[in-house]
């Protein structure tokens, strides 16, 4: 089979964000763009040759053609194997797990996550190192870098591969091996969880729903939920992944995943509601009558860890992104555990759980893991959640008050300010950044300002840094501001406000957590001047 060395110039904008590098499947599609991206990847970690690599995808518009592009330019780039989901797909989670149980070079992961998908939505791809997680920043400016000098890129002149099911085929010298995307992973969640306990409680009444918002999590659900732990045939709905996800937007929080919410609110409501998002790493919990934030849902899974085999063994430590509520702070510092606080991305977990200083990561944005993976983990917290379920016997309800009783509560909510003009949001951030000596000590409304800062990292294991990761403003009394530009959108930008309040009064955690959060609201918007520099006077999103 012929190999072609295709000349090309660089493309601007090729710099991945917080998650790859995501941009509209149009623009994916444009001559050379998808190709040299890849070239890309393979010059930035020394070149294909002998490698093997994992590829797969959430099944979004284009990840077919895409899967079929990849293989034939890893293929002209010397690759040896190249072992990739039927399909083309793979959860984000279950790549990871390939990844590092393989033992392979990396993996190349097709997705934009939660965003949209088809032709006129989101399209994204993601470099994964050998570790099994998502590229560290090191790594992502190599291949930013790589695409601003490419001059060529290398591609085989070759039919489709048949990816439809299992098995070993070729492509000119390389292997393409195709594994069923589900077999893998559901071993890994076997060997953490304990499937008779859950069963039982299954087989003893309880119920669940999990909505895989025609994301890829439906066949993996699927097997788990219903096949293996007996849950009944249609607990898994919106099962089927399509390439535009049934037109909808697959992020599980209360706003995209409404009709769960209003399910598990209404009389009809299961014990236990679950949704994914569209690469299956995120995870949105809910019990009768009652939301878990995924910051919540984080500082319980860590308190309650070791009732499921795979932590019964003592937890080294815990790590959340910044803007992620402090509640798991306080079960840290209650359990003796060590706590990190790392920019908002994957990727920063990474050195934390290689080095073994942290055995659970979370985050506010419907993400949780372990080490198990590098990557966060949708399925798994349902698995973890619904293996304490089956243990503690109690309702979700029931965990979170005798949680919060124990803890305390930290309202939290995020307000999302989405699309908004660019230049306006950067101009309000840099202006924040400039006023944080003046802001301590002043008022505004029911709050005193205490600290301000513009959150930096110092990776503790390997000493990169990484400045400039969101504005912090503290308040007495426990509460907390943080604004942030996000990393993963493509439509102008978006402003993220991350709201907090801890709450130790018995009598006082059961409130409304937009009321809860009401003074912290108003004194956000005055440091900000959010109304008047973005034109918003309400979020797009309140998760
Ligand atoms: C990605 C990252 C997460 C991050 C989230 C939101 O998630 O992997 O670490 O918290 O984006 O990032 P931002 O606030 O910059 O939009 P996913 O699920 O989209 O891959």
């Amino acid at each position: 089979m012929q190999i072609t060395t295709h000349a090309t110039q660089p493309i601007d904008g090729q710099k991945p964000g917080t998650s790859g590098l995501r941009k509209k499947t149009r623009v994916f599609m444009e001559p050379h763009y998808l190709e040299n991206f890849v070239q890309s990847i393979f010059d930035a970690i020394g070149g294909a040759a002998g490698k093997t690599f994992v590829l797969g995808g959430d099944g979004r518009y284009f990840n077919d053609r895409a899967a079929q592009v990849i293989l034939r330019m890893a293929a002209a780039n010397g690759a040896a194997r190249v072992i990739v989901g039927a399909g083309g797909l793979l959860s984000t989670p279950a790549a990871s797990n390939l990844i590092r149980k393989r033992s392979t070079d990396g993996g190349i992961i097709l997705s934009a996550s939660h965003n949209p998908g088809g032709h006129d939505g989101d399209f994204g791809v993601k470099f994964n190192t050998p570790n099994g997680g998502p590229a560290p920043e090191g790594v992502t400016g190599a291949i930013h870098a790589a695409s601003g000098r490419i001059s060529q890129y290398r591609i085989m002149e070759a039919q489709d591969v048949d990816l439809a099911s299992p098995g070993e085929r070729t492509l000119g010298a390389m292997t393409v091996e195709v594994v069923d995307p589900v077999t893998d992973y559901r071993r890994l969640m076997e060997e953490l969880f304990d499937f008779d306990a859950i069963r039982r409680l299954i087989t003893d009444g309880f119920t669940l729903r999990f909505d895989a918002m025609h994301a890829v999590t439906g066949p993996y659900a699927k097997a788990i939920l219903e096949d293996a732990l007996g849950a009944a045939a249609g607990s898994v709905v919106n099962a089927r992944p399509l390439p535009d996800f049934g037109g909808g937007h697959p992020d599980p929080n209360p706003v995209r995943a409404r009709p769960l919410v209003d399910l598990m609110m209404g009389p009809e409501a299961p014990d236990f509601a679950a949704a994914s998002d569209g690469d299956g790493d995120r995870n949105m919990i809910l019990g009768r009558g009652v939301y878990v934030t995924p910051s919540d849902s984080l500082a319980v899974l860590t308190a309650n860890a070791h009732l499921a085999p795979g932590y019964a063994r003592d937890l080294v430590g815990v790590a959340r992104s910044m803007p992620t509520s402090r509640a798991v702070d306080r079960v840290a510092a209650a359990r003796g555990l060590n706590c990190y606080a790392t920019p908002t991305g994957w990727k920063f977990f990474g050195n934390l759980l290689d080095a073994g200083r942290a055995t659970l990561c979370g985050e506010e944005s419907a993400g949780t893991g372990s080490d198990h993976v590098r990557e966060k983990d949708g399925l798994w917290a349902v698995l973890l959640w619904l293996n304490i379920l089956a243990a503690r016997r109690e309702s979700v309800e029931g965990i979170m008050r005798r949680h919060w009783a124990e803890f305390g509560r930290n309202y939290y909510s995020r307000h999302d300010f989405e699309g908004v003009d660019a230049g306006a949001a950067t101009g309000m951030i840099d202006d924040l950044r400039a006023c944080l000596d003046e802001l301590p000590g002043r008022r505004f409304g029911a709050l005193t300002v205490e600290t301000a800062e513009d959150f930096a990292y110092t990776d503790p294991v390997d000493g990169s840094r990484a400045a400039h990761q969101g504005i912090v403003i503290t308040f007495d009394g426990g509460a907390r501001a943080v604004f942030r530009l996000s990393g993963t959108g493509t439509d102008g930008a978006t402003l993220r406000v991350y709201l907090e309040r801890l709450e130790t009064a018995p009598d006082a955690l059961d409130h409304d957590p937009q009321d809860a959060l009401a003074p912290v609201v108003a004194a956000a918007d005055a440091i900000a001047g959010i109304a008047a520099r973005l034109g918003r006077t309400r979020p797009d999103v309140v998760t």
